[in-house]
């Protein structure tokens, strides 16, 4: 946190944030997050890791808000603007928020949950100025929690401390050549890595500029890269199908316009899950640039990337970052013979503390040397690692998101006409997967579409199933386990 800090005040006369199409600078930042942390800390002089929730729209205020909420030695708890009341409850109560602050416009959403927590913020009344910060958090506290699904039914809380998030910028910043002449476009939700350390804080470590577009549009992005100010972007292999799907519907002189602009970019990067060779290729065409894919978890930030500098392999993931170490591992966690796969397993600064309140799912995931076992089955060859599939067939991976299908099985069988049912993820060159329900009910003309309205009460879009059938029972084995393979052969 202090290295943050200094490297905003050394560049406290440059922009750090534009959103709105308005610019703010570090010095700005800096002032208006130092108000936050002393409204926050209310006559204290630390939060002492109080977990602070927050639901604000990508933009500088969010930024400052993350920060505020830091430099009061708080952890922050960023939430999902297109989560239902249902899975920002949960959040709430499994990090024991103290407290929440929020978006005005999200006021009638929360309200549930002001008498949850101590304090209940609206944003626009954090103000306070004036009086020094007495401290930065050491390295070693816990700064965020962010939450991913998991092979358990409900999200688990990854908590980083400001150490690792240190590791994980930095070795993207060094790996990738970040300066602080560079401007980047984020359009990524503000609740996962990809958006908040790739984007956000690698262009604040840097001393460069973050531009927000608080929702995604083929349109919005493209008038932005036409503006000739970025010189590097970063997006998940479905953001890079519907740009490309929409370029391909422009006159000449448009698609002329934007690949022009776009041959300026330093750097474009894919990742958060496999790409396509199809859309490498394509984007290649558009915009004259080879994607760089790289690899990372919520658990460890980035972990493994193609080249900045170097030939950039189609299917391939790369090689491990700067700090990172990684190992191919067998089932008893041994390390895989030259050429065999394994599951990928990490050591480095930049691995997570903790599941919060999880002691035993943490232990779970690190062998007894210390390795954190992603999950991920990849082979090494030709000097580059490339990813086969996944240990866990209920870990699903739509749109960038990861989604448990155990999750949504859980919210369907809480349905009144819902007998039984099991989810899988099957393959989708847009979304990566697609997921698809297979539904066992008694009730005659069961509605589908009543269905959907239903789960979007109590979960996220991106979880709701895209495909359904309608079936009489689950495939299963001899031991009465649902095949969910055969299952997803059916769809
Ligand atoms: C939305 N839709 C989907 C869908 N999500 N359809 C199929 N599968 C999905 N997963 C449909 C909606 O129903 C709607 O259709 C239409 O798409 C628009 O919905 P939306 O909610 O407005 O979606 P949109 O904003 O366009 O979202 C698409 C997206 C988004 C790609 C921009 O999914 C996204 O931001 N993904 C990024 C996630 C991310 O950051 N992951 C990183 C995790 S960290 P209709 O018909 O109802 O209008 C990580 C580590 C690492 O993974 O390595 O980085
Ligand atoms: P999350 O838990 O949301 O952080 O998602 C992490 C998962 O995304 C990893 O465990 C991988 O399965 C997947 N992932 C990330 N990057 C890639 C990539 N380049 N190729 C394939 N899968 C990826």
């Amino acid at each position: 946190m202090d290295k943050l800090i200094n490297n905003a005040i050394t560049n406290s006369n440059r922009i750090a944030v534009i959103s709105n199409q308005t610019p703010y600078s570090y010095a700005i930042l800096l002032e208006k997050s130092k108000a936050i942390a002393h409204f926050l800390l209310n006559g204290k002089t630390d939060l002492e890791e109080a977990r602070v929730a927050f639901l604000i729209s990508p933009s500088f205020d969010y930024t400052a808000v993350l920060w505020g909420i830091w430099r009061a030695g708080g952890i922050a708890v960023p939430l999902c603007e297109k989560h239902p009341l249902p899975s920002i409850t949960f959040v709430i109560e499994d990090t024991e928020a103290e407290i929440i602050i929020y978006e005005k416009s999200f006021e009638s959403l929360l309200l549930p949950l002001a008498s949850k927590v101590s304090r209940f913020l609206v944003l626009d009344i954090i103000h306070k100025k004036g009086g020094e910060l007495l401290f930065t958090p050491a390295p070693s506290r816990r700064a965020l929690i962010l939450y991913t699904s998991g092979t358990t039914g409900n999200p688990k809380g990854v908590v980083t401390t400001h150490h690792n998030i240190e590791a994980q910028i930095t070795s993207l910043t060094t790996s990738w050549e970040w300066s602080k002449e560079d401007h980047i476009l984020n359009i990524l939700p503000m609740h996962h890595v990809h958006g908040i350390i790739n984007i956000l804080m690698c262009a604040l470590w840097s001393g460069a500029c973050c531009s927000f577009l608080p929702k995604f549009s083929p349109e919005d992005v493209f008038s932005e890269f036409k503006k000739g100010q970025l010189t590097l972007f970063m997006a998940v292999p479905t953001i890079y199908f519907k740009l490309i799907a929409h370029w391909k519907l422009l006159s000449e002189t448009e698609k002329k316009e934007i690949s022009k602009a776009l041959i300026k970019f330093r750097l474009m990067v894919s990742g958060s899950a496999a790409l396509p060779i199809s859309v490498l290729a394509d984007w290649k065409t558009l915009s004259g640039h080879v994607l760089l894919e790289r690899y990372g978890m919520t658990e460890m930030g980035m972990a493994i990337s193609n080249p900045y500098r170097g030939e950039r392999k189609p299917g391939f993931i790369g090689v491990p970052l700067q700090g990172v170490t990684v190992q191919l591992a067998d089932e008893n966690n041994k390390p895989v013979e030259a050429g065999l796969q394994g599951e990928i397993q990490i050591k480095g600064p930049n691995v997570f503390l903790e599941y919060w309140g999880k002691p035993e799912a943490t232990q779970d995931v690190f062998t007894s040397e210390g390795w954190f076992k992603t999950g991920d089955i990849a082979v090494f060859e030709q000097g580059s690692y490339r990813i086969l599939g996944r240990n866990s067939i209920d870990i699903i991976k739509s749109g960038g998101y990861k989604i448990s299908a155990l999750e949504i099985e859980e919210v369907l069988r809480q349905h009144p006409d819902i007998d039984e049912c099991a989810v899988v993820g099957i393959p989708d060159v847009e979304w990566g997967e697609l997921i698809a329900a297979s539904i066992i009910t008694q009730k005659p003309n069961f509605d589908l579409k009543e269905l959907t309205k239903w789960l979007k009460t109590k979960l996220p879009n991106y979880k709701i199933p895209r495909k359904y059938r309608l079936d009489h029972e689950l495939p299963r084995n001899v031991m009465g386990k649902v095949t969910k393979n055969e299952l997803k052969s059916k769809f």
